[in-house]
């Protein structure tokens, strides 16, 4: 088979599968988990050697049940083909078991983001007909839910929240609320929230995390998004966990990832 249908093969297969998700975990754009263990995955951004890391971690040590990855999986770093090749191949030998939620990078409609290197490591391979390859990849992404609740646990999503967002909006978000779900960071400094230096979404505040997860009935907030030196860090009295993947594309001293169990406390950070 050439290589470009064998690839968008892949893609196409994947988008299918995420379709699915919607008859057993989905409501609109939000899903609902609750086999445990549960791994999540932050920013990869290309770095593939990174995602191998954690991958062949998890064969080795074999306890999960499900995973979920918190979107941004191509741009920046030198290796965004070998990365989606591996994810969507995850989603498509464990449909029920592997999830990608949109980050920022796979809001197509939304917001410009930058770098997007995306299209030119696909004609980088591909030539000619890399754009039968980049659009399966849009379509994909179009496709992608945002959020995960792990019911009386944890709330699962890319960037953050601001008192607007609700159980209900997430099923089914305006424009405004998916900006804020993709693009927003905690601040231990503000009160409610502020423009975030980004040019799009906010900065929250410790009080936000407090009142929004309270009403989703759940203790954590887990999301990626921020390229944090140690690959995690808690903010805002340990009620908001940020993990990143990409340790190699942003130098940092280490990746994480996070697991989540039905054990006090629920959540374990692994460092790689
Ligand atoms: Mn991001």
């Amino acid at each position: 088979m050439k290589k470009t249908e064998k690839l968008k093969q892949l893609i196409d297969h994947a988008k299918e599968l995420i379709l699915e998700e919607k008859k057993k975990f989905r409501i609109g754009q939000l899903l609902k988990i609750k086999d445990f263990p549960i791994v999540v995955i932050g920013d990869i951004h290309g770095d593939y050697i990174s995602l191998e890391t954690i991958t062949k971690k998890l064969e080795v040590e074999g306890e999960w049940n499900k995973i979920v990855f918190l979107g941004d999986y191509a741009d920046r770093g030198p290796s965004p083909l070998e990365v989606y090749t591996k994810i969507l191949e995850m989603k498509c030998s464990h449909p029920d078991e592997v999830f990608l939620l949109k980050g920022n990078h796979e809001a197509v409609d939304l917001i410009e983001f930058y770098p997007h290197d995306l299209p030119w490591h696909i004609k980088n391979a591909y030539g000619e007909y890399w754009r039968e390859i980049y659009d399966s990849l849009m379509n994909l992404h179009r496709t992608l839910p945002i959020a995960v609740i792990v019911e009386s646990i944890a709330l699962l999503l890319h960037g953050g929240i601001s008192p607007e967002i609700t159980p209900k909006g997430l099923e089914d978000p305006t424009k405004e609320e998916l900006e804020i779900i993709l693009w927003s960071d905690p601040s231990e400094h503000v009160k409610g929230t502020t423009l975030s230096n980004r040019g799009a979404g906010v900065l929250f505040g410790p009080d936000v995390s407090f009142s929004v997860l309270d009403k989703f009935g759940v203790k954590y907030l887990i999301r990626g998004h921020s390229p944090v030196t140690k690959g995690y860090r808690w903010d805002h009295a340990g009620r908001v966990l940020t993990i990143f993947a990409a340790k190699h594309v942003y130098g940092l001293e280490s990746g994480a990832y996070a697991l989540i169990d039905s054990k006090d406390p629920p959540i374990e950070i692994k460092l790689f």
